[in-house]
């Protein structure tokens, strides 16, 4: 395991590509080759999507192993007798060391492997994606999509760098920081990216465009597993996903398109993290939740028009044997059918079915200070149970950080215990001991 190394690795990959002119001695060729790909990884998930958007199943097969680890990376440990059923090897590492013995880099995910040598092609994650939507372009599935349309390729790259450097890489920079100061230079600049896409998307379906495209197959990745993880494992906490509207809805939407949500595996998602960053999470401890229904809840995205797959179609159900357990996904997102046809928004006036779509949400992003602070002082007031009994002749406890009022969200400070105090405002009424001064977390985040 290569704990916290994560971002200091990238650029250092095995990076031969399959071509379809086989210019790097690897050339295109249906049942050649094998992807591996753990379910619990974010850029090995980007390969399992696109590789089911295209209908790329046939020709390239998959393994995939499962989500925790150790020192020695990758097991085979889900297959029959633990050995991957094609590779016929325990460990990912195996296919590595066929390819160079003495390999010491990272053994990731996503990973090709050649099954006539059983040795790794390519871990080039960057590159992997690019390759199947260009070079394997004539085993395409009639009706597949074009992830990268020539005439949105400009603006699907830059994209792409920003959401690659300060999204996808950005929760484990948070993750993993090591200083206070690189953890608040991460947190601030995941957020203004969240902010930037959170206000990109509030009146455009997709990413760039009016289809699925590459860009949205790579922010898809991270923001499925931002409340689940990222939020309180990484540390990436101004918000959950599930507050951000436009970002929420969308990340919805194409949850609910076939070929996203049904590659994904909660469960497995959530082991992965908790269990094999052990410096982070030291018990390895997983957590029960979130709840996950609410992926499967209406989106409304349909009223802002665009078509997901274009002139193509939906995929069609997920293999047999490639479906993930039920038990790790809401219910009915197995990828069973095919076509989902959930995200049918019930609301039946167009304003209706924005402001379910997160979209006539007339609020701007981020909130005004005023709503954020309602917002947090109504949570707040919701932990008036929780907090210090304030009554006249209460007993006096210690003051604390009570009277450090820019240490606390506003409308947590209360008098000092045992004073002849008033009781609080009623739940939810705003009270901020210091809003919008210079010292208040959230005025600052704002600013
Ligand atoms: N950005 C990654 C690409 C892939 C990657 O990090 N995959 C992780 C899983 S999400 C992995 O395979 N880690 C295994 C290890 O570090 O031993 C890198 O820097 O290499």
């Amino acid at each position: 395991m290569t704990e916290g190394k994560e971002s200091a690795r990238d650029g250092e990959y095995i990076a031969t590509r399959i071509t379809a002119d086989g210019a790097e001695g690897f050339p295109v060729e249906s049942g050649r080759y094998r992807l591996v790909a753990a379910r619990a990884c974010p850029w090995a998930n980007r390969t399992l999507i696109v590789r089911r958007l295209l209908g790329l199943e046939d020709a390239i097969s998959v393994g995939m192993p499962g989500p925790t680890h150790d020192s020695r990376s990758w097991t085979f440990d889900l297959d029959p007798g633990g050995r991957d059923p094609v590779l016929g090897i325990h460990r990912l590492r195996e296919a590595y060391f066929r390819r160079d013995p003495n390999y010491a880099r990272g053994i990731t995910v996503p990973a090709i492997v050649d099954t006539t040598t059983g040795a790794v092609v390519t871990n080039d994650f960057a590159q992997i994606t690019p390759d199947l939507s260009t070079e394997w372009r004539a085993h395409h599935r009639a009706g597949a999509p074009d992830l990268l349309p020539a005439e949105h390729r400009q603006e699907i790259d830059e994209i792409n760098r920003r959401v690659f450097t300060d999204v996808n890489k950005g929760v484990y920079a948070c993750g993993f920081a090591e200083t206070q100061a690189a953890y608040d230079e991460a947190y601030e600049r995941l957020w203004s990216a969240l902010d930037w896409l959170e206000d990109r998307l509030r009146d455009r379906r997709y990413l760039v465009g009016e289809t699925i495209t590459e860009a949205d197959v790579r922010l898809f990745t991270t923001l499925v597993r931002f409340d689940v993880v990222y939020h309180g494992h990484f540390k990436c906490n101004r918000h959950k996903l599930t507050e951000m509207p436009a970002l929420w809805a969308y990340a919805r939407d194409l949850f609910q398109t076939p070929g996203f949500g049904d590659t994904v595996d909660f469960e497995q998602i959530k082991r992965h993290y908790y269990v094999v960053h052990s410096g982070i999470n030291p018990t390895g401890i997983v957590p029960g939740g979130p709840e996950l229904s609410g992926w499967t809840s209406p989106h409304g995205r349909q009223a802002l028009g665009g078509r997901p797959f274009g002139d193509g179609t939906p995929p069609g159900p997920v293999r047999e044997d490639e479906r993930v357990d039920p038990a790790h996904t809401p219910p009915g997102m197995t990828g069973k059918s095919g076509v989902s046809s959930r995200g049918a928004c019930p609301a039946r006036t167009v304003s209706a079915v924005r402001r379910c779509a997160g979209t006539l949400d007339s609020r701007p992003w981020p909130p005004p200070r005023t709503s954020v602070f309602s917002r947090v002082s109504a949570a707040c007031g919701r932990d008036r149970a929780r907090a210090p009994d304030v009554r006249p002749g209460a007993p006096a406890r210690s003051v604390g950080n009570r009277r450090r009022g820019r240490h606390t969200a506003p409308g947590r400070v209360r008098p000092a215990v045992g004073a002849a105090s008033p009781p609080g405002p009623p739940l939810g009424v705003p009270r901020c001991s210091d809003p919008g001064g210079s010292g208040c977390t959230i005025a600052r985040l704002r600013s």
